[in-house]
């Protein structure tokens, strides 16, 4: 079994359109688990998530190649029907995703079926079976303890072989081509370029998330399981639907129409109270409303919906899309052209509304819909409207740390996307609430940095933060979880103070 899915996942590998069927396999898994399991399984493994479900898919294969093993002792064409039909399937999820090309998928299927037989051939019927036991000769190695010794080593080499194979399969799939496809990429100088960074708008505390989120740091949200290498020579941006003027983009075609500079903090619904799925960034590329209004948007078309290569969909009001000029196809984040992990060639930015909703990577078309259809994450349980709640976090002191007594700093982020940062209140155990010094707003669509000196006094202690948004509306104190449309609640950190 390792070396049927070695030699698939290394025929995939070695040829750059080939499919995993590994990762086909677990695509087919997270589209077709129930909406609760899949928030279960992203609120207890968070973004192991992936590792898990493929190392889950890999240990049920091996269990599968223990049984067919066994099997094939007595009766080798069942067992060999068996691999057959395992690959079989793999291939079959690997077809029902369209952009996987049939004769490069069988192949793959093939490949790894004949050699995951060939083996099985090998160590159950081609290698000397124990005769029955001769009687122990003095002197003499029982020919039965030879056999065994020779089948556990031919057996443990081609297992070996397979997860080198596989491994290298792994290594060799597309990410070393899209950095030099990136690498080559002349981002065109913005049409009207963010504004400078105010002095004052970072302050300068230890341990403070920096203003921009290095992109390297950034966090990562989507249900691929392997990052789509996208080659911006043959993708194509499509704006269609409910449109007088349906048309396609091409890479360079998107890269010549005039471009804006956006800092834009996103966030993920699934962000707990005082979480990291957050994370603000400088985003380059094409207002929303200029595609739109070329492809004249149809009166009864109330959703946009963007589509993703791999198939994800998000959809949001056609409304918002008019109205925050700042909402983009963008292109580059941070200087530099989209990174594979978030969307390279082009995603959608949206600010004000989670990234369930709005922020789809790897964009393949711009769907004008009515309200009627749903986007990915709707049906498996979270709502259909996704505003960023306003949140406050307390990076310093971190939770559960010890501070000596003093002068201490309390720190953090507050963010409100699109209706930015007012005021930020600090309450110490049970005391008054007390205002924070805000750092200078970046923009009304970023987070905004806050501090507080801390007298810290020996013992423990209880730090909540709350938020006011640029509406001077207080942040809600009600806790609830992230589904279905994003935690709320103050974010509390506790402390112990002593040396
Ligand atoms: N193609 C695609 N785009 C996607 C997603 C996805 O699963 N697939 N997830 C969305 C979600 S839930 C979030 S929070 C943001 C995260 O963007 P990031 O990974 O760049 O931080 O991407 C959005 N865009
Ligand atoms: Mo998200």
């Amino acid at each position: 079994m390792a070396v049927a899915l070695g030699v698939a996942e290394l025929t995939a590998g070695l040829l750059a359109r080939a499919p995993s069927l590994v990762i086909a396999v677990g695509d087919t898994v997270v589209d077709s688990v129930p909406g609760w399991l899949e928030r279960w399984a992203i609120a207890t493994l968070g973004t192991a998530d992936k590792p898990v479900l493929l190392g889950g898919i890999v240990l049920v294969s091996i269990l599968l190649g223990a049984a067919l093993g066994v099997l094939a002792r007595r009766r080798f064409v069942p067992a060999a029907a068996g691999i057959a039909l395992f690959a079989g399937l793999g291939t079959a999820a690997a077809l029902a995703d369209a952009r996987n090309a049939l004769g490069l998928t069988l192949l793959v299927g093939v490949l790894g079926a004949a050699a995951g037989t060939g083996v099985l051939y090998v160590l159950a019927v081609a290698m000397p079976r124990r005769a029955e036991p001769p009687a122990p000769v003095r002197g003499e190695t029982p020919l039965s303890a030879l056999d065994r010794r020779r089948f556990l080593a031919v057996t443990a080499g081609t297992t070996l072989l397979g997860v080198l194979a596989g491994v290298g399969g792994y290594l060799l799939s597309g990410r070393e081509r899209l950095d030099d496809l990136r690498a080559a990429i002349r981002l065109p100088a913005p049409a009207r370029p963010a504004g400078p960074v105010p002095p004052g708008a970072e302050l300068d505390v230890p341990g403070l998330t920096p203003l921009f989120t290095p992109n390297e740091d950034f966090y990562r949200i989507d249900t691929a399981l392997r990052v789509p290498v996208v080659d911006p020579g043959t993708w194509r941006l499509e704006v269609r639907g409910m449109v007088d003027e349906p048309f396609t983009l091409t890479y360079a075609e998107l890269m010549e129409l005039p471009q804006i500079e956006a800092d834009v903090t996103l966030a993920c619904v699934s962000n707990e109270v005082g979480g990291d799925l957050v994370g603000n960034a400088r985003w380059q590329g094409v207002p929303l409303k200029a595609l739109l209004d070329r492809a004249r948007v149809q009166r009864g078309a109330t959703q946009l919906l963007g589509r993703s290569v791999d198939g994800f969909t998000a959809g949001f009001p056609v409304l918002t899309a008019l109205d925050v000029e700042e909402a983009m196809v963008a292109v580059a984040m941070n200087g530099e052209p989209l990174p594979a992990d978030h969307g390279f060639p082009a995603r959608l930015v949206v600010p004000g509304l989670y990234g369930y909703v709005s922020a789809t990577k790897w964009l393949s078309a711009i769907e004008l819909t009515g309200w009627d259809v749903d986007g990915y994450w709707i049906p498996r349980g979270w709502a259909k409207e996704g505003p960023i709640k306003t949140q406050a976090r307390i990076d310093v002191p971190r939770a559960g740390g010890t501070v000596a007594p003093g002068r201490r700093p309390i720190a953090g982020v507050a963010w409100a996307p699109t209706r930015g940062i007012e005021r930020v209140e600090v309450r110490i155990d049970d005391g008054p609430w007390r205002e924070a010094e805000l750092a200078e707003s970046l923009d009304v669509d970023c987070w905004r940095q806050w501090y507080l000196p801390w007298e810290a006094t020996a013992g423990r202690h209880r730090i909540a933060a709350r938020a006011t948004d640029g509406r001077g509306e207080v942040q809600t104190d009600q806790r609830t979880p992230v589904a279905p449309d994003g935690a709320s609640g103050y974010p509390v950190v506790e402390v112990v103070v002593g040396s």
